[in-house]
Order: structure tokens, then C-alpha cells, then sequence
């Protein structure tokens, strides 16, 4: 399978050790609007096709899907691209800036024929998924209560200094995973209410957001996340979990240790590994980076939907946008509505 990948920025870099390690890819253009980041990632990774415009790359082809590894306002234009040119899409988050981007997104891909999927890793995490499988297990019974808590002070504009800028922050940016992850372990949301805070004066967005999410199945959700949080050990980028069931709780807990208890107790350190590439204390998400391109590539080959297609990723965003509306206005949300 062939790919091309579009912006090559901080990011990218770590799908392109992936993309490198992933059997049968081969990723053969690359580009970037700015000419020193497109050179730089083409002599590490050594493409040689190298393109400063997306619409020359996708007239010239050759490939069979593209990776959109570009910041959030230039997806909707690079997706409806991809789709008109007839390849398989897959797209960093924030999938959109807004809910009808994101839709006209996946319309352009559904038309196409074509595979859209969002790049949303933080599920694809092993510790993660490792709770979602004892959770799926019926280890705990069925269950009633969920927190998904992120918590830090790691200093995340020094690599991304545009999410300094943006009047949107916490929830667009983190929240969007947080609120994913609680999704994948109890199901789509009804009903959210949220609050949210700029603790760091030298930020425009908020920088700690708590959200309240009442799901279809029953399940009540805490969904807490802070970039203001200064507490030893730092737990960067680690999301947390507390989940009670009819028969038992789980606990993922700092340092990755699971703990399940019903009639017994099981703790098991569930430590991602640390891929050749990876370096602390990236090598969690780094590692959900090589799953989910995998997942991808095994998706298109079967032709299966991606658990995390753009479709699925609607319901996703409809969480961020109902979060940034409840905090405005003070009142729950009603999803459905959105
Ligand atoms: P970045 O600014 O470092 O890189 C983006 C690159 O895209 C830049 O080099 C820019 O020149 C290029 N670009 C922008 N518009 C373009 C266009 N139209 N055509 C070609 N190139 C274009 O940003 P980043 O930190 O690498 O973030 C990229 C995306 O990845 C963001 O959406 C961010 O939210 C996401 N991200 C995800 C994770 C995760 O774990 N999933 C972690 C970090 C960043
Ligand atoms: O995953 C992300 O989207 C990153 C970070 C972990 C720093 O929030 O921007």
C-alpha cells in the first residue's frame, strides 16, 4: 500500500516511524507548505517526491491514501481533496473547528467511496486498551459510574506553541481524546454539562475543563482535564480511570497499574512498551500512533469500518462543541441537539 503524507511538522514525525514500521507501507510523497520542515522529514525518512502543494502531490497520484498530519483549520479543504482525487484518508484531530466541516468531511469521503478515518489515538493507548478489555470481559459486571481524568503541568507549547494561540484549548485539543476514551467504555452521550478555567495567564484558551456526561447506556461520566495541574510524579500524557461496576471496580492508576477487584483482586502493570523510535514520556501515545496506522491499513485491506472513522468521529466532536456551549451559557447540553 502506497501513502503520502501531508504536513510534516511536529507531529508527523511520529507517524512517519510508524508508517516506516507497518508492514506492506510504503510512504512515497511528501508535503508541507513550508519548504524546510517538507526537506528536513524527506532526507530523515528518505522520499523523494516532495511537494510545497497538496493539489499538485493528489494530480500527480501514485499512492493509495493520504495521512493528514496538518493543524485543524486545513483539514476540511485537504480531506475534500483527497476525496475528489480517489484515495483513502486518514486525518489528525481535532477532526474540525466546527460540527458542519466535519460533516461535509465525511459526505466528501462517503461519496468518494473511500475510507475517512481520524486519527483519534488516545483509545488505541495498550493501557487503555487493556482496561477496555477486562471492562468488556464483564470483570467488573455492567458498568454504572466512569471517570476518565488527565491531569498535568507538562509543558506542552514548548513543542506546540499554537495551542497557546487559539481561543479554544483544553477541550479541542486533550479534552477531545478524554471525551473519546469515555465513549469507548460506556457509549454515546445524551446529556453534558461543563465547566471550564484559564489558570495560565500567558494562554489564550482555558487550560482546565471538568465535564459531566450522562450516557444512553445509564452510565454517569466525570471527564476532568488540566494543563495546570503541578504535581509530583508528573503524569504526562497518562489518562486515568476509575470504573465501577455492578461486581467489582477498576482503577488505572499512575505509572500504569491496573487494578481490577470483584470477588478478587488483580494488579497487573500495564506499561506501554517503548518502541526503537520513542522516547519518554511520549512512547504511550507514541505507541498508539503505530496501533491506530495499523488499524487503518487493516481496515482498508478487509475493508472494515475504522473503529474511529470520521463517521464515529461526529459524535466525538458533538461532545467538544456541546462542552464549549454548556460552559458559555451555564447549562447542560442535550447532544441530540447538535
Ligand atoms: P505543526 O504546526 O508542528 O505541523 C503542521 C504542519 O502542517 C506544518 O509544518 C505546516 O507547515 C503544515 N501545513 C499546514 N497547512 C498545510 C497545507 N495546507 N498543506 C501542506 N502543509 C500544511 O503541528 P503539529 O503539532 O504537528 O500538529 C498537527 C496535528 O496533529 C494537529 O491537529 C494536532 O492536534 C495533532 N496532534 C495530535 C497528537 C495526538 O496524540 N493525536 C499529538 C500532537 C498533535
Ligand atoms: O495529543 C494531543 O493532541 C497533544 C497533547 C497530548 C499535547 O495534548 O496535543
Amino acid at each position: 500500500m502506497k501513502g503520502a503524507l501531508i504536513g510534516c511538522g511536529f507531529f508527523a514525525q511520529n507517524h512517519m516511524h510508524a508508517w516506516r514500521d507497518i508492514e506492506g507501507v510504503d510512504i512515497v510523497a511528501l508535503c508541507d507548505t513550508d519548504d524546510d520542515r517538507l526537506q528536513a522529514t524527506a532526507h530523515s525518512f528518505n522520499v523523494t517526491r516532495t511537494y510545497t502543494d497538496a493539489g499538485d502531490m493528489l494530480a500527480q497520484g501514485g499512492f493509495d491514501f493520504v495521512d493528514i498530519a496538518t493543524t485543524v483549520s486545513s483539514h476540511r479543504p485537504l480531506v475534500e481533496m483527497a476525496a475528489a482525487a480517489g484515495v483513502h484518508i486518514i486525518c489528525q484531530k481535532p477532526f474540525a473547528g466546527n460540527m458542519a466541516d466535519a460533516r461535509a468531511m465525511v459526505e466528501a469521503a462517503k461519496t468518494a467511496g473511500k475510507t475517512l478515518m481520524v486519527h483519534e489515538n488516545f483509545r488505541w493507548q495498550s493501557p487503555i486498551q487493556a482496561a477496555l478489555e477486562a471492562v468488556k470481559s464483564g470483570a467488573i459486571g455492567d458498568p454504572f459510574f466512569c471517570r476518565v481524568s488527565f491531569r498535568s503541568g507538562y509543558d506542552v507549547f514548548s513543542g506546540q506553541p499554537y495551542l497557546a494561540e487559539g481561543k479554544r484549548f483544553i477541550i479541542e485539543d486533550l479534552g477531545i481524546h478524554i471525551l473519546d476514551i469515555a465513549r469507548a467504555f460506556a457509549g454515546d452521550v445524551k446529556q453534558l454539562t461543563a465547566t471550564t478555567k484559564r489558570i495560565n495567564a500567558n494562554i489564550q484558551g482555558e487550560d482546565v475543563a471538568t465535564m459531566l456526561l450522562q450516557h444512553h447506556s445509564g452510565v454517569t461520566s466525570v471527564v476532568d482535564c488540566s494543563y495546570a495541574t503541578k504535581r509530583l510524579p508528573e503524569t504526562f500524557p497518562q489518562s486515568l480511570l476509575e470504573i465501577d461496576g455492578t461486581n467489582g471496580t477498576l482503577r488505572l492508576d499512575a505509572g500504569y497499574q491496573l487494578t481490577v477487584q470483584n470477588t478478587n483482586e488483580t494488579r497487573k502493570d500495564v506499561s506501554p512498551p517503548l518502541l526503537s523510535w520513542a522516547e519518554k514520556p511520549w512512547h504511550n501515545i507514541q505507541q498508539s500512533v503505530q496501533t491506530i496506522q495499523q488499524h487503518f491499513v487493516n481496515c482498508i485491506a478487509t475493508g472494515t469500518e475504522p473503529q474511529t472513522s470520521g463517521a464515529d468521529n461526529l459524535k466525538t466532536l458533538a461532545l467538544v462543541e456541546a462542552a464549549y456551549l454548556s460552559a458559555f451559557h451555564g447549562k447542560m447540553i442535550e447532544v441530540s441537539d447538535l
